[in-house]
């Protein structure tokens, strides 16, 4: 496999960064997790689009323009031969000194992994997921602003954490007010009275690319979709509930703290959203190959 570093492809083995790189010692930087799918990558110009909103969000100006990050990734998947492929995307501070100024480091370190994508197993999908609400707070707005992308992925980090003690399969944080934020390394849909609901990104969620592209099926398919607030307790009431993100598309979750959400059974609009997810990532995205 060939990585794409500072604008060079070259082996697996021999991509490696510096000590002395702040995404290492800091974890200064910004990334994407991106998929292709038969040949197609799904939403890269979002990707994109928030990559370099969270560069700009932590002061990060990326030596590359968009058109040429975008070649920089067809580029890659090429280089490999990829058609259904994860990508990651990293940009870091770069090289710097001991201390944490980031003016000591004046040029960011690019690379781009791309590599076969792992499914979850298929019975995640068929039976859903079973979570907990995790302890861990998703980090204030005010402090590390969810919003950013960044490398410092240590709030997630600790709740996955709490959610591998538990033996679950994903962990739902709420914000430090008591409200739904998002999950370890997804977003958070419930289901109520036939109606989609999201927390707003304030609530402390990412914007998820998959999240997006799902509050625009619901559209199309004239389920009403709403971004709003709600509780623990709300989520224990719903009457369904998934989550969304690049590497799980859209995954049903039955089960909260051990309190079967609706029947206990993946939801029939949970369903419906999946299966139209999966033939919209079919349909649409940039071609890899001419
Ligand atoms: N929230 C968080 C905190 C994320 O990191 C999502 C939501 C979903 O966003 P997208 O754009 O993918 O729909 C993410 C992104 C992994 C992994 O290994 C997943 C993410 C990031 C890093 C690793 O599963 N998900």
């Amino acid at each position: 496999m060939l990585i794409y570093f500072n604008g060079e492809l070259i082996p697996k083995e021999e991509a490696k960064v510096s000590v002395y790189d702040h995404g290492l010692l800091y974890g200064d930087g910004v990334f994407e997790g991106i998929r292709s799918y038969n040949g197609k990558v799904f939403r890269l110009a979002q990707h994109l689009n928030r990559l370099y909103n969270s560069a700009l969000a932590i002061a990060l100006k990326i030596p590359l323009s968009r058109e040429g990050m975008r070649e920089a990734v067809l580029k890659t998947l090429r280089a490999n031969k990829l058609r259904n492929a994860y990508i990651r995307l990293v940009v870091t501070r770069g090289i710097g000194d001991l201390g944490l100024d980031p003016r000591k480091c004046p040029k960011p370190t690019i690379f781009i992994i791309t590599d076969k994508i792992k499914l979850y197993p298929e019975e995640f999908y068929e039976n859903g997921l079973e979570v907990i609400v995790t302890k861990t707070k998703r980090n204030i707005k005010e402090a590390l602003n969810p919003e950013i992308k960044s490398l410092n992925y240590l709030n997630n980090i600790l709740a996955r954490i709490e959610v591998n003690r538990a033996g679950m399969a994903e962990g739902i944080m709420t914000n430090v007010e008591g409200y739904v934020a998002e999950a370890t390394a997804d977003n958070i849909f419930i289901v109520r009275d036939k109606e989609v609901i999201t927390p707003p990104t304030e609530m402390g969620a990412l914007r998820g690319i998959t999240r997006d592209a799902v509050l625009e099926i619901a559209g199309t398919l004239g389920i009403k979709a709403h971004e709003l607030p709600f509780t623990v307790k709300e989520l224990y009431g719903a009457d369904e509930c998934f989550l969304t993100g690049t590497a799980a598309e859209v995954i049903p979750a039955v089960k909260v703290d051990g309190k079967n959400i609706g029947d206990g059974k993946p939801g029939e609009i949970t369903l419906k959203l999946r299966e139209e997810f999966r033939r919209l990532t079919q349909r649409e995205g940039t071609p890899v190959y001419k």
